[in-house]
């Protein structure tokens, strides 16, 4: 054999790291998967040893190539096959492995085993993702970002397939080709990749009032979240969890970030996408590289059968969500995301989510939604997957073994022996035997249906606004006008006036001042009296009227927990700053500042004129990790400047330190300088703004240090980083009365 199997990985991850390392099944188990090229030789895929892989078979050495040679056609062929289809949603993402442990035994709700032992670590994979671009576009696009967890338990994989938002565009799983069509860039001429600011988005959302509360979600900073491991995650839909007894409840899942929620600005966004378009892959992965590893709560809030119909939406809406004031989300479980997948397409390209990869104690509703999930994930890994084998690759298999009489199909991996591929059968014994549900067979909540069969909406689903209203009301100010900005800029760009005016109608029904703010921007009026039917949604035969939103107040008129403004501000754990400096630096205030910021647990970057080494004042040498050509301002959540008369002079002439710092304070980072270094912040865009002391709290306040003492800077400047922006800086927007 000339492959090794060896766990791959163990070199790579740093000594202090080692330990919280997952040591379990499904790691041996995927690392048997894992090839280690190093000290072996090169050899075919029939396992030939190869001699030359510089040179093709040639008639003499200026040719022509022979067709005999089989090492380059092998080669040739294999490359020309390296691409599978892309997911026709969610293209883009990224992965890391993981483990998952739940605080106590849920019991009493559920039996699945991996929800009863505090003492136990289930293996995860998790991919994340963003919806409409392609493999290759920006991290940083305005989208949903997928949060998709495959739990490898020892009944079986769960599938978690959740997004950072609790809600969707639709009701009814007939209308997503519809929506994804219309997101997606427009059919004639491939424009815009990875962005819903065009056309066909808006006038499918004008005409479609149920996905109301989800464009809230959409147009608000959640769509441009600062890391996957600074956003939520939710399952979306109402679930059932069952226990032992076979009673069930309903659940929402949720999964809250222990490094709080926060996004960046939208300008930023944009930047970034240029700058470097695998942002949010690249935090990821070297975070967990550096042992920051990703933390986020599983949360559940779980409703009892009988209050199925006491709240004033229905469960089975995926357009809702339940209010954490009705229900509150308790914390039951940890997931550590510690391991960098070995190869990006075995593993995260390959993996295959599914609604309907459940376990015992975890079951459906009927959300039409949901339904038609069910069947959607099967079916599109059979296009991605190249057919029904896809459960043998390494990541989609679960770390129990598989028995069953299912045979053969493209790339079948498993050898099955014998003669009995049926049941019943009395050449095999009858095995595999089906599982009693004593023994953690699978058995399907019975739930009483009776009814006509129809195609037709619940009226209970006909309450579109107030939660999206409940959603832009409990924004604190800076999060409003940044969801009018957003929704400025997208019906900004849409070219069809009658789009834009539709959208306004839907926009007033949610708040007349949201609508008022987005049509001063567009320069164009709310419709006096929205366009009717303003669902267009509608069969054939079916009569508008019956077709229309109906107008409910929500029970809850602000929530705590739809504000970003009122997460976990605590740490500034794996944030990335820079250092401006210049030949003549300040080495010692750079030092005792850095290190403060190292030992507080963030990345910290020096940035100069050019790279390699800087002479500090004292000739002491700093080496620069970038220059202003490779590094911009938006890739980081803070900036300092250290003083050193020659430095702040060289970097005050710079232009590119200036726009560093104009940039950092637009998208209202914290900055701090030493007092000597005030020239530098005197050149910006903001020098009349600087603050006239260091007090905690006008820092706390401004996000601006400055001061002539390292230590203390380095402390009130972590503080302010924690702070995450400080939105107040902006203008208030423009809005009439
Ligand atoms: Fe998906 N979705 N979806 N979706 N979805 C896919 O499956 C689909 C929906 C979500 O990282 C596809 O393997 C339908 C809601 C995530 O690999 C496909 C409907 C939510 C991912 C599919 C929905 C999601 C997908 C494309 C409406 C949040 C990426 C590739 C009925 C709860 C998983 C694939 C990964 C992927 C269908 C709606 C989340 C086509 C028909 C709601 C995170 O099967």
């Amino acid at each position: 054999m000339a492959m090794k199997n060896k766990p791959a990985k163990q070199a790579a991850v740093p000594a202090k790291e080692k330990a919280a390392q997952p040591d379990n099944e499904k790691t041996e188990k995927l690392a048997l998967h894992t090839t280690e090229d190093s000290g072996q030789l090169m050899t075919t895929n029939t396992g030939t040893r190869i001699n030359d892989d510089q040179n093709s078979l040639k008639a003499g050495e200026r040719g022509s190539t022979l067709l005999e040679d089989f090492i380059l056609r092998e080669k040739i062929t294999h490359f020309d096959h390296e691409r599978i289809p892309e997911r026709v949603v969610h293209a883009r993402g990224s992965a890391a492995h993981g483990v998952f442990q739940v605080y106590e035994s849920l019991s009493a709700v559920t039996k699945a085993k991996f929800l009863q032992d505090p003492s136990k670590e289930t293996p995860v994979f998790v991919r994340f993702s963003t919806v409409a671009g392609s493999r290759g576009s920006t991290d940083l696009a305005r989208d949903v970002r997928g949060f998709a967890v495959k739990f490898y338990t020892e009944e079986g994989n769960f599938d978690l397939v959740g997004n950072n938002m609790p809600v969707f565009f639709i009701q009814d799983a007939i209308k997503f080709p519809d929506l994804v069509h219309a997101v997606k860039p427009e059919p004639d001429n491939e424009m815009p990749q990875a962005a819903s600011a065009h056309d066909t988005f808006w006038d499918f959302i004008s005409q479609m009032p149920e996905s109301a509360h989800m464009i809230m979600w959409l147009m608000s900073d959640r769509a441009i979240p600062r890391s996957f491991r600074m956003m939520e995650g939710f399952g979306v839909h109402t679930f059932r969890l069952i226990n032992e007894e076979g009673k069930s409840s309903f659940v929402k899942f949720h999964w809250k970030p222990l490094l709080g929620v926060h996004s960046v600005a939208w300008d930023e966004a944009q930047n970034i996408s240029g700058k470097d378009p695998d942002f949010h892959r690249r935090d990821l992965w070297d975070a967990i590289e550096a042992g920051a590893f990703a933390e986020f709560e599983l949360g559940l809030q779980i409703v009892p059968e009988e209050d199925e119909f006491k709240f004033e939406f229905d469960l089975l809406d995926p357009t809702k969500i339940i209010p954490e004031e009705l229900v509150p989300v308790q914390r039951v479980g940890k997931l550590t995301l510690n391991r960098n997948p070995d190869n990006f397409f075995a593993e995260t390209e390959q993996v295959a989510f599914h609604v309907g990869h459940v376990v015992p104690g975890i079951d459906f509703t009927n959300d039409p939604l949901l339904q038609g999930r069910l069947f959607s994930y099967t079916d599109t890994q059979l296009i991605r997957l190249g057919g029904p084998n896809f459960q043998e690759i390494p990541i989609n298999r679960p770390i129990v073994p598989v028995h069953n009489n299912q045979r053969d199909g493209y790339m079948r991996q498993t050898i099955n022996r014998g003669k009995s591929s049926y049941n019943p059968n009395s050449t095999g014994n009858n095995d595999p035997a089906q599982a009693k549900a004593a023994e953690g067979g699978f058995t399907s909540y019975p739930e009483r249906i009776e009814a006509r069969k129809v195609r037709a909406r619940s009226k209970s689903f006909f309450d579109h606004f107030s939660q999206a209203r409940l959603f832009f009301n409990s924004q604190s100010e800076p999060e409003k006008n940044h969801l009018i900005d957003a929704l400025s800029f997208e019906l900004g760009k849409v070219n069809d006036l009658n789009i834009r005016e539709r959208m306004l109608g839907i926009l007033a029904q949610i708040d007349k001042g949201l609508a008022a703010g987005v049509a001063y921007a567009i320069g164009v009026s709310v419709p006096q009296t929205p366009e009717q039917p303003m669902n267009r949604s509608i069969p054939a035969d079916g009569d508008p009227a019956d077709f229309q939103p109906v107008q409910v107040e929500s029970s809850v008129a602000k929530s705590e927990a739809l504000s970003m403004a009122n997460t976990i501000k605590d740490s500034i754990k794996s944030r990335k700053i820079a250092i401006l400096a210049a030949d003549g630096v300040d080495t010692k205030s750079l030092s005792t500042v850095k290190e403060a910021l190292l030992a507080a647990g963030a990345v910290v970057e020096v940035i100069a004129p050019k790279q390699g080494p800087v002479i500090g004042k004292d000739d002491e040498q700093v080496m620069a990790n970038h220059s202003f050509l490779t590094a911009a301002s938006v890739l980081y959540d803070a900036v300092f400047v250290p003083g050193g008369i020659n430095s702040v002079a060289s970097l005050e002439a710079e232009a590119d330190a200036v726009h560093f710092l104009n940039e950092a304070f637009k998208h209202c980072k914290a900055i701090a300088a030493d007092e000597e270094a005030l020239q530098v912040l005197e050149a910006t865009y903001f020098s009349k703004k600087l603050p006239s002391d260091d007090n905690d709290d006008t820092v706390l306040k401004e996000g601006i240090v400055i001061s002539n003492d390292a230590a203390s800077l380095a402390k009130k400047f972590i503080a302010a980083i924690a702070q995450h922006r400080f939105w107040e800086r902006e203008k208030p927007r423009k809005v009439p009365a």
